[in-house]
């Protein structure tokens, strides 16, 4: 990689990122079930109708997976913590072998030398919640900050860092709008709702967190670029509201208080009544911001078309294996527009950039030379937003293992070890060599 750690200041974090359904196996240690389940047992919905029910196995291999890390000279270790296994109805019963696997998973990155950085939601929501409406339903706060209670009191006293929420945009316009993710909703009314409530989530979270005294409190966001496909009105106006929908609607909320207006003309009478009441609990100060980078998509609307009217392409820059061009000035481009225009000096970790690629062991190795030159220049990037001032703090490849890529099965490999789903045999490829190596100078 064309880099080394000497490059970046001292204290900066290098880590790898992961998530509790895409890696842990949830049919273990009592977990209870989760709109993924049943999103994946209905067919159509994901490839070869996979679920994270085995994933990878990390609920018994975690440490095989932490000793990976470590070998790297990694920093850190992001991951997530399942409210369905916690809590396996959403709501009341806590099951205690879900808390007492995160306690020793806390316990055994701290063994070596880690930051746990922990994210609190990460897409599995309990089956029994879904039942109830779900993200459509404003007491999902209520549950929300419950849950953030629970699995703070067991293990806040050792995490490094608490992000609230991972990918608002997934958990509802992706999930509400598009229909790609779980639940699976195509409709707008659920979808102005469970972009509404995913933010006064976060913000009863916080509030909880903030009431334990819990600090390196924040949230993490995803970015797309999204750049006018050609020259004419029409594709601007489509870039501008594709950029709202997608990445302003959420740090607009969190750091001002205020919504895109271009998006709530677009959602009219179907935001829940009295959302303005919510904008002061859900832009209370963070610690960190989170972003999640990986692709930029050329836009055109058709004002004619019902609203959105968004037609998005990628440009002709190289494609990974899930078709999304590789640019990395757009994580130069995120990281430097956070810090100018919503976050100031806070601290910001790139918290997910990575690629997919249909990777092969060949005796015993794995060549991913794309992997190791996408690392490389996104991790260079941020270096640059540093150097623009932006307060970068660290950066967490995506993925560590190849594992659950939610609608796409395990077909999309973004691991820089790979993982043999048959026999689960972790096999670290060359780009994981690279970054050690760089990390290491
Ligand atoms: O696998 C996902 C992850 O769960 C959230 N961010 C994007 C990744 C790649 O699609």
């Amino acid at each position: 990689m064309q880099f080394n750690r000497s490059d970046f200041p001292a204290g900066f974090v290098f880590g790898a990122a992961t998530a509790a359904y895409q890696i842990e196996g949830h049919k273990f240690g009592g977990a209870g079930a989760t709109h993924w389940d049943t999103f994946a047992a209905t067919p159509g919905n994901v490839v070869n109708g996979e679920d994270g029910a085995l994933a990878c196995d990390h609920y018994h291999r975690f440490a095989e997976d932490l000793d990976l890390l470590k070998d790297a000279g990694m920093d850190a270790y992001r991951f997530s913590t399942s409210w369905a296994r916690v809590m396996p109805d959403g709501r009341g019963a806590v099951n205690s072998e879900g808390l007492d696997y995160y306690d020793r998973l806390v316990d055994a990155i701290l063994e070596r030398g880690l930051k746990p950085f922990q994210t609190l939601y990460h897409w599995e929501l309990p089956a029994a919640l879904s039942d109830l409406g779900g993200w459509t339903n404003r007491d999902v706060a209520k549950w929300f900050g419950d849950f953030t209670d629970v699995i703070t009191d067991r293990i806040g006293d050792r995490v490094h860092s608490i992000a609230t929420l991972n990918e608002p945009w997934c958990v509802s316009f992706l999930s509400h709008f598009l229909g790609h993710h779980a639940p699976g909703h195509r409709d707008i009314r659920a979808t102005a709702r469970a972009m509404h409530h995913v933010n006064l989530a976060h913000g009863e979270a916080l509030a909880r967190l903030r009431a334990k005294g819990q600090d390196n409190c924040g949230i993490v966001l995803n970015f797309e670029y999204a750049a006018p496909l050609d020259d004419s009105d029409a594709a601007r106006a489509g870039a501008d509201l594709q950029d709202a929908i997608y990445n302003r609607w959420f740090i607009e909320a969190i750091t001002k208080g205020t919504y895109p207006q271009v998006v709530l003309d677009g959602f009219g009478d179907n935001m829940p009544d009295g959302w303005q009441d919510d904008m002061a609990m859900i832009s209370q100060p963070i610690d960190f911001l989170g972003v999640n980078y990986y692709t930029r998509n050329l836009v055109t609307q058709d004002a004619d078309a019902q609203w959105p009217g968004l037609t998005l392409q990628p440009g002709d820059l190289p494609q990974t294996q899930m078709g999304w061009e590789i640019y990395p000035d757009g994580l130069h481009h995120f990281l430097t527009r956070a810090a100018k225009n919503y976050v100031g000096d806070l601290p910001i970790f790139v918290t997910e950039n990575g690629m997919a690629w249909d990777d092969h062991v060949v005796d015993g190795a794995v060549d991913d030379p794309v992997r190791t030159g996408y690392a490389s220049d996104h991790i260079n990037a941020a270096k640059r937003a540093i150097e623009d001032g932006a307060n970068v703090q660290g950066f967490f490849y995506w993925s560590l293992l190849d594992n659950y890529e939610w609608a796409f099965g395990y077909e999309k490999r973004f691991g820089m070890v790979h993982v043999d789903f048959e026999t689960l045999k972790r096999t670290p490829k060359a780009s994981y060599h690279a970054l050690k190596a760089a990390l290491a100078r």
